[in-house]
């Protein structure tokens, strides 16, 4: 397929309430949508998913327009690209910048599975007919919010509670939970707020049965969440500090982690996700896929990626009307008591709805050949 035309969308949608880690809080959300067109006139789409600010990685939003603009796009336009697995052998000789890199590589996956007429869990290998998804759920003003929260997802229906943690906003918190909800999954993100010297007080987890705990040490660190598990029963699961397959390989081996969380954005694309999700299955190591607070563009593509077989435990894509009034998408992602339909439509099997699309773009720009 020839390359002919690239658009970037800068969008800015508000989310329905905001969403608080231990990095930080936000609402407005502001985010990158790509458009790439081949010669007959096909589109596919990507979205990337830097933040504004650099809380949960360097990447941001303008980072990712400069990278694409300036060296991503010279790359692919007006270039033939037989497979979209090619799209990351291109992009290889520039360092890091994974979010942005994805971003592309998602659009040119659509369009290829557009082109021949695939849907994009099909391109990519995926099995299943509809997946499990669990919820994350931000830092409440207090824990009888946060219960009552809880309550309302489980009625849902959705599989798994994930619950973001801080220090002071932990041990207590999840004994709470624990006692409200005695047998629902759940699950602790930390987003790398503590240290070794927490070892005491993450020890004190072990007790509520949680399915694993996210991230709980350094964004860029191995080496301490390898100590860390061995003190403790509740398996890690890295988020922050994967970024590739030789990451995965390497905390595997050291055993920093027993369960990744695989986010396309972080890890650079769909082509180096299914690798380590290859890679995983292998090694009896099992996988689900993190959100972003993807709009609809992104929250499809995470659909077809968790079609994959080792997709084992429930993901963080959840329903569009999550975060948004309207998305981006017809129809938007829905999930009926904890699962989503795999859309076989093709591509992302969701339509982008171009008028919704323009209501919330803030700039756009054109690269033609
Ligand atoms: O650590 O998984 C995370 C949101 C923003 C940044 C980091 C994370 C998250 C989430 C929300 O947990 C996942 C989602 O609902 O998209
Ligand atoms: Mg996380």
């Amino acid at each position: 397929m020839h390359i002919k035309k690239i658009t970037i969308r800068q969008m800015k949608m508000r989310m329905k309430s905001p969403f608080a880690t231990s990095f930080g809080s936000f609402q407005e959300k502001e985010f990158l949508v790509l458009e790439v067109t081949d010669e007959l006139g096909n589109a596919g789409y990507g979205e990337s998913t830097a933040f504004s600010a650099p809380w949960y990685s360097e990447e941001t939003l303008q980072t990712n327009l400069h990278i694409i603009r300036d060296f991503l796009i010279p790359l692919v336009l007006n270039k033939e690209i037989k497979h979209p697995d090619e799209v990351s052998q291109i992009f290889s000789p520039l360092r890091k910048n994974n979010m942005a890199k994805a971003a592309v590589e998602g659009a040119i996956w659509d369009l290829y599975a557009k082109r021949n007429k695939l849907s994009l869990a099909d391109a990519l290998g995926g099995t299943a007919e509809k997946i499990e998804v669990g919820i994350s759920i931000g830092i409440q003003k207090s824990t009888e919010a946060l219960i009552e929260v809880v309550r309302g997802y489980i009625q849902e229906g959705y599989k798994r509670m994930k619950v973001k943690i801080k220090p002071g906003y932990d041990v207590e918190v999840i004994r709470s939970l624990r006692e409200a909800f005695p047998e629902v999954p759940l699950m602790a993100d930390a987003n790398s707020a503590y240290t070794l010297d927490d070892l005491e007080l993450l020890k004190q987890l072990d007790e509520f049965d949680l399915m694993m705990i996210e991230q709980p040490l350094a964004s860029d660190d191995i080496i301490d969440h390898a100590k860390l598990q061995k003190e403790l029963k509740t398996p890690i699961c890295l988020d922050e500090s994967i970024l590739s397959l030789e990451d995965a390989r390497k905390a595997i081996e050291l055993g920093s982690t027993k369960i990744i969380n695989v986010k396309i954005g972080r890890v650079g694309g769909l082509t180096e996700s299914k690798k380590i999700h290859d890679y995983c299955m292998e090694k009896g190591i099992p996988i689900w896929c993190g959100g972003m607070l993807e709009a609809g563009i992104g929250r499809a593509h995470n659909v077809a990626l968790t079609s994959l077989p080792n997709f084992i435990l429930p993901g963080d894509t959840a329903s569009s009307s999550r975060y948004w009034e309207e998305d981006l998408i017809t129809p938007e992602v829905v999930a009926i008591d904890g699962y989503i339909t795999v859309p076989n439509g093709y591509g992302i099997g969701y339509e982008p709805n171009l008028e919704v699309m323009e209501r919330y773009t803030v700039e756009h720009f054109t690269f033609e050949g």
